[in-house]
């Protein structure tokens, strides 16, 4: 069992952040069906949904990911490079401090938690238009007495470093070798997206299941053949806004309270 929590689409999504898309007209009703049919999914897969609410001063505040690392000894705020995102972040410490213990990233640093790739107890750290050294620092200073080792990396092409290279398991990685180096993944088992299917490395890996967009059949058939199963979600109204899977819950995983309120 896990807690999920995520967050509503706000009412101003279609005025969230882009960085890499050109702005679309955004469809509000059917982000939040897809938002439901992702809970729906995360519940199907053994999770609590803890649903957070929202208002219309934070129009990314779906994309819970970016204001929390969640490790099993405690919970990382993030100060997201956004200045739009800032005030997402205090609704999530709150919620979070039901089960851990919270620390925070504090100014000049600059994170969003897109950009935090946790693998055993190597912690890469993405290097993006929201994420600085000084975070970098930050993190090493929170995390080497609890025994990881944060890793630098460069991110090019995409918004985070989680656009580029998700976790399948503790030993295998989704990667586009296009947005992040390869190389610095040489101990673990590397799944490429298929070449057509660029934005296809962000999948949200579970104890039972991989929840995948199902707008990247090709790149759902590799991490199939790679022994997966996938689960399939339509979420291409929120990927209008530059979000995927991974963004859409903060996963509280192995010792929680059970204080989470079923949606
Ligand atoms: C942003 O640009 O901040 C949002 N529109 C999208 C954030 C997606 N988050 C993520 O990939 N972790």
């Amino acid at each position: 069992m896990f807690v999920a929590i995520t967050r509503r689409v706000s009412p101003s999504f279609a005025a969230c952040e882009l960085t890499h898309l050109e702005r679309v007209p955004m469809d509000l009703d059917r982000a939040r069906a897809q938002h439901h049919a992702y809970e729906q999914a995360l519940i199907a897969a053994g999770g609590l949904v803890h649903q957070l609410d929202t208002n219309p001063d934070i129009p990314d505040s779906v994309f819970v990911e970016d204001a929390a690392v969640v490790l099993r000894e405690l919970a990382i705020i993030t100060r997201p490079g956004a200045v739009s995102r800032r005030a997402e972040t205090s609704a999530i410490a709150d919620a979070l401090s039901a089960f851990r213990r919270i620390a925070a990233i504090e100014a000049p640093a600059t994170i969003d938690g897109g950009d935090v790739l946790v693998a055993g107890r190597r912690v890469y750290v993405g290097l993006s238009t929201r994420t600085n050294d000084a975070a970098v620092a930050q993190m090493r200073r929170i995390l080497d007495p609890l025994g990881y080792t944060v890793c630098a990396i460069e991110v090019g092409g995409c918004l985070h470093l989680k656009s580029a290279v998700t976790t399948l398991d503790e030993r295998t990685l989704l990667v586009n070798p296009s947005w992040v180096e390869p190389a610095a993944f040489a101990d673990f088992t590397l799944v490429e997206v298929d070449p057509a299917e660029p934005s296809a490395a962000n999948a949200l890996a579970l104890a039972r299941c991989v929840i995948f967009p199902a707008a990247f059949p090709r790149t759902a058939e590799r991490i199939a053949r790679a022994g997966f199963r996938v689960e399939r979600v339509e979420a291409d109204e929120l990927a209008k806004a530059e979000g995927a899977v991974t963004c859409c819950s903060l996963i509280v995983d192995g010792p929680v309270r059970p204080v989470a309120r079923p949606i």
